[in-house]
């Protein structure tokens, strides 16, 4: 082993002298600037070179003492991570904040200008890829050894523009100024095939082998970001793979004298890394997005047994030093390429090899919905991938054996959980793939996994009911609490000082200050002050002003009609009906606002954008209103945009139908910023409620069981409809045109779905919920007494920090320790 590196002084240097150094000298070194002459980006970018140097330094002393340990390491396999920002994060995290803010205004400019320059790395969609990017903090908070592996999205999820009340999409360009983030690893690099065919052969031991001739091959290249936890030395590795095309293959072309199908292959090559697919459902049967799931599963298959063979260790002992978690089934066909590698490339027998893998994999799903399941048609499977299609094949008539054993006769239960769906058309199911392929299974909220037994994986539980465990989600409470919302963290700090920072159960000592008027003043008087804050962004990008003494009633995530923007919509109207009946109704002010993107091309989701849009043209233009109702639709709304959003919210709506959000995230981090939650029995909400008390809970709505036997016994909207005069109003004023100068056709689609399906049940809750909004609307007069419930609720939040998420995932399913790292 060789010797520690020594790398104090220098770049090393946390102290103010160090810091201000290093930051000059990358004003000058790696900007090429004079200071007088330094734009924005210069300036910022200087300040992540300084910060990152603090990162490289925590990072070699990780790997330099994690190397020659008998360590397991996680590896998170997620096609997204939604990680947001770094400069401030890392900062906090550093514990250099204070001093960095300092060092700005010395140098006289303004940090929030420097912050703000920042483009975020929008690699993901939502909920999924989020969760992601916490669980990597945690993960390096708790100083667990681990790496994520993902894709290097050239073009992450889109920016959003509202344009006359429509979203439209803009191509995301973040790498456009460089990312000071990332460092480039030319010299790491895999090569991932593609399609051919494959050929039986004997070995040299007279063994039956396969060999796959694969009709094309692209490179992998290696993007490591460093993951640093909070106040700890533990830096992690997030290893993102982008596509090029091999140069050998360039040069052959060229030799033949086809330079311009040279060109051609590097387009096609680069082109499988170039874009998120945007949508938060699968997109069924894209051959790219296939490509992309298998172009970095098996880029990040590779990369781990190149490390662990550099360790020494032997194949059949992989799964007692890498922990393999499948963030959903995009990653799934790590099951079968895992095979392929140690089969076909490092010759081990089967059953060995099977053995490997089950013990290496596990897997997290994320849905509920039957259409958001992956499948894959066997025929587009097959052409791309020949030998892993054989390899499933012999998984499947292996398994599937095991299922006749079990249960003799019984061919129905064989053909629902065949890895081959054949009910019409054949198709790869990688769920199916994903469980059999796993010794651990796992849902993201108590609901949700009880579901994921009793109905979509129910056949799965009775064959290997030990596999299956509930892993409820959590979020990080650095970068949701403390960076989000300093003022609320001061506040907190002043009384139970800082150490519920990492052991957010500590939150908890809030409980008695609840009752302490003074307090209660002092937490208003935050909430109000991030209520300016937002309102002030909110006429900066909307041009609306909204009043800070309002309500904020906040409904922010991914537009689904599963979660409902609508029914808020619906109620909205409500309020605005009675208002235009009874212009002297007594309604607290409130101020409505929404955010989130719709996938490009899910029509309905843009129609409701539309629809927001529309009744805040007419709400809050209505001198009848007289500033008692307004509505926002927030664009663009991301990680960076999230921050001033959580901790300016009263109210958190939480109103997907029951038993179809597996869990929610904006859920949690609504609550630990003290708003209260108005929400169905779904996802996680269940356990908020348990935590924060159903007396600071507004509950409503039906429940999953409830929702399942209205369903199995014929769902009737339309009696629904003709029992409630107020939904008669509130849809007569959609579909007559009064939102949309008087067009009867624009929502018509929507009124039409919602009329005769309304397969989320909107109608069916819709009573309850306005009847809740009153009850709401009641509380929040009482200021006293709204005030102790938002305390409560963020003092009984800890529960649902990605820390306690991330030691259950260590202690049940990876079975990883903690390898503390020391600077010297
Ligand atoms: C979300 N799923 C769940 N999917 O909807 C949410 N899917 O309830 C849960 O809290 C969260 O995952 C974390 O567990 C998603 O966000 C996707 O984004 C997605 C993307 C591509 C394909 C399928």
């Amino acid at each position: 082993q060789s010797e520690p590196v020594s790398c104090t002084g220098g770049r090393a240097d946390m102290s103010l002298d160090g810091l201000r150094r290093t930051f000059r000298e990358h004003v000058f070194y790696t900007q090429g600037r004079f200071p007088s002459v330094a734009t924005r980006n210069d300036l910022y970018m200087a300040f992540a070179y300084t910060v990152r140097d603090q990162l490289l330094h925590r990072w070699i002393k990780t790997v330099e003492q994690m190397a020659g340990k008998d360590l397991k390491i996680v590896s998170y396999l997620s096609a997204e991570f939604l990680l947001g920002p770094h400069l401030e994060n890392n900062l906090i995290n550093l514990g250099i904040y204070d001093d960095v803010l300092g060092i700005a205004k010395e140098e006289g400019f303004d940090i929030q200008v420097i912050f703000d320059q920042e483009e975020e790395p929008g690699l993901g969609n939502g909920g999924l890829g989020r969760l992601a990017a916490c669980y990597l903090d945690s993960l390096a908070s708790l100083e667990v050894p681990a790496i994520g592996y993902g894709i290097r999205y050239e073009f992450g999820i889109f920016d959003q523009e509202i344009r006359d009340g429509w979203q439209v999409e803009r191509t995301d360009q973040w790498l456009r100024l460089g990312n000071p983030w990332e460092l480039a690893r030319p010299e790491i690099t895999c090569r991932v095939s593609f399609g051919g065919r494959t050929e039986p052969y004997q070995d040299d031991r007279g063994r039956y082998r396969v060999r796959w001739i694969p009709h094309r091959t692209v490179k992998g290249v290696a993007y490591d970001t460093p993951i640093l936890g909070y106040r700890v030395n533990t830096c992690n590795l997030l290893r993102l793979w982008k596509a090029e095309a091999i140069e050998s293959f360039e040069f052959e072309a060229f030799n033949v004298g086809d330079y311009y199908g040279a060109v051609d292959e590097k387009i096609y090559s680069e082109n499988i890394t170039k874009v998120l697919y945007p949508n938060d459902e699968p997109v069924q049967g894209k051959q790219l997005r296939l490509e992309q799931q298998y172009f970095f599963v098996s880029c990040s298959l590779q990369d781990m047994l190149r490390i662990y063979k550099l360790g020494g260790g032997k194949l059949d002992r992989f799964s007692r030093h890498f922990a393999i978690q499948l963030n959903d089934t995009h990653p799934a066909l790590g099951v079968a390429e895992l095979m392929r590698l140690l089969v076909d490339e490092e010759g081990m027998d089967w059953e060995p090899a099977w053995d490997v893998t089950c013990k290496t994999f596990g897997y997290t799903n994320h849905t509920l919905l039957p259409e958001a399941l992956e499948k894959w048609p066997v025929e587009l499977f097959a052409g791309l991938f020949p030998r892993h299609m054989e390899i499933i094949y012999e998984i499947n008539r292996r398994f599937l054996d095991e299922v006749r054993r079990r249960w003799p006769g019984d061919e129905a239960r064989v053909a629902r959980m065949s890895l081959i769906d054949e009910s019409g058309g054949r198709f790869v199911r990688m769920a199916h793939l994903a469980c059999v392929g796993s010794h651990a299974i796992n849902g993201v909220a108590e609901l949700h996994s009880r579901l994921l037994k009793e109905d979509v994986l129910r056949d799965f539980h009775e064959m290997t009911p030990e596999k299956f465990s509930n892993k409820t989600n959590g979020v990080t409470p650095r970068r949701f609490l403390v960076l989000a919302n300093p003022g609320l963290t001061r506040l907190i700090e002043g009384k139970i000082g800082d150490t519920w920072i990492r052991r957010p159960e500590e939150l908890r000592k809030l409980e008695p200050c609840a009752d302490d008027p003074a307090f209660r003043e002092e937490w208003r008087r935050v909430k109000l002050e991030n209520k300016k804050n937002l309102a002030r962004v909110i006429r900066e990008r909307t041009g609306i002003e909204v009043d800070p003494a309002s309500m904020f009633d906040i409904q922010v995530k991914r537009l689904h009609e599963y979660k409902r923007q609508h029914l808020n919509v619906l109620h909205i109207i409500a309020l605005y009906d009675r208002i235009k009946r009874n212009p002297s109704y007594d309604l607290c002010p409130r101020t409505f606002i929404f955010g989130g993107k719709a996938a490009p091309g899910y029509f309905m989701a843009k129609l409701i954008i539309k629809l927001i849009n529309s009744v805040g043209d007419t709400v809050n233009r209505d001198p009848d209103v007289n500033g008692r109702l307004k509505v926002v639709f927030f664009p663009d709304l991301n990680v960076k945009n999230a921050k001033f959003i959580y901790p300016a919210a009263d109210l958190s709506e939480q109103i997907s139908t029951a038993g179809k959000e597996a869990s929610g995230t904006g859920n949690m981090k609504f609550s630990m910023n003290g708003a209260l939650t108005i929400g169905t029995l779904d996802g996680a909400n269940v356990e908020i409620r348990e935590e924060v008390g159903a007396e600071n809970f507004f509950l409503f709505g039906l429940t999953a069981e409830e929702v399942y036997s209205l369903k199995r016994d014929g769902y009737r909207p339309m009696e629904y409809f003709q029992a409630n005069p107020e939904l008669q109003r509130v849809v007569e004023r959609i579909a007559s045109g009064y939102f949309s100068n008087g067009d009867r056709e624009l929502f018509k689609p929507l009124v039409d779905a919602l009329m005769f399906h309304d397969t989320f049940m909107l109608f069916a809750d819709f009573g309850s919920y306005a009847d809740v909004q009153g009850r709401v609307d009641e509380a929040y007069r009482d200021r006293e007494h709204w005030t102790r419930m938002s305390i409560l609720n963020s003092a009984r939040m800890g529960k649902f920090s990605s820390d306690r998420a991330i030691r259950e995932y260590c202690e049940d399913i990876w079975k990883v320790k903690p390898v503390p790292i020391l600077l010297e």
